[in-house]
């Protein structure tokens, strides 16, 4: 059988949560840019054939072809063996289901498209981070912090000992705030979030995922 393939880049967050998938249920992959050379060829048309939005991740397996990390998350859950990450009951699975997609919809477009991004691609005029860009986006992130800080209340996970896919969309991001100019003052005030940071990354899946990018800011 043909091997799992993850099209994306590995500083992506979402790439990321898929690898942690893979590697927390012990699926073979590879991380293949393929045609990806840079964030230009998203809008490229053999990446616009295997996602219509110019996005990433896309995952193939053989001739299936899935693009959005929970769809391709859900692939790997009912094709694979391994630990679920899916959790079985109603209630578990629907709150799973509603933080992942709080994380989705509220938390990404603070904290990875208004904040972590200002600093990764500056876009001041002298190739530097926009200031008051920043400044604008901080109390909302650490509005969005302090609302996953309460839910993680418990912890260290959403559902508390147990590992399940929103931890693995979480990760990736809380991952980037903390090597942030501000990273250690927004976790001193999210200390369930640095709590949930410091648990996952004494898990193997950690490791053999933290990107490039985050290697050399260790
Ligand atoms: N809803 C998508 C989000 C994917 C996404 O936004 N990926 C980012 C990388 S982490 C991306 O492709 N960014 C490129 C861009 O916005 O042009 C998913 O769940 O896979």
């Amino acid at each position: 059988m043909s091997q799992i393939e993850i099209i994306g880049f590995d500083a992506s967050t979402y790439v990321r949560t898929t690898r942690l998938f893979c590697e927390e249920k012990g699926i073979a992959y590879t991380l293949n840019p393929a045609h990806l050379t840079g964030p230009q060829d998203l809008s490229s048309a053999i990446h616009l054939a295997f996602h219509p939005y110019g996005r990433i991740p896309v995952m193939r397996h053989g001739d299936v072809v899935i693009f959005e990390t929970s769809a391709i998350c859900r692939y790997l859950e009912a094709t694979f063996g391994g630990p679920r990450l899916f959790p079985e009951s109603a209630v578990d699975a629907a709150r799973a289901e509603q933080w992942a997609s709080a994380l989705h919809c509220y938390f990404n477009p603070v904290v990875v498209r208004r904040y972590i991004l200002e600093y990764a691609f500056p876009k001041g005029e002298d190739g530097q981070p926009r200031r008051d860009a920043i400044d604008a986006a901080l109390p909302d992130v650490r509005d969005q912090l302090q609302i996953v800080n309460e839910a993680l209340t418990d912890g260290p996970y959403f559902l508390g000992e147990t590992i399940t896919l929103v931890d693995l969309v979480l990760l990736p991001m809380v991952d980037y705030v903390a090597v942030m100019p501000e990273g250690d003052e927004l976790l001193a005030a999210a200390s369930n979030v640095r709590r949930f940071r410091d648990a996952f990354s004494k898990r193997a899946s950690y490791g053999a995922t933290l990107p490039e990018r985050l290697k050399n800011a260790a």
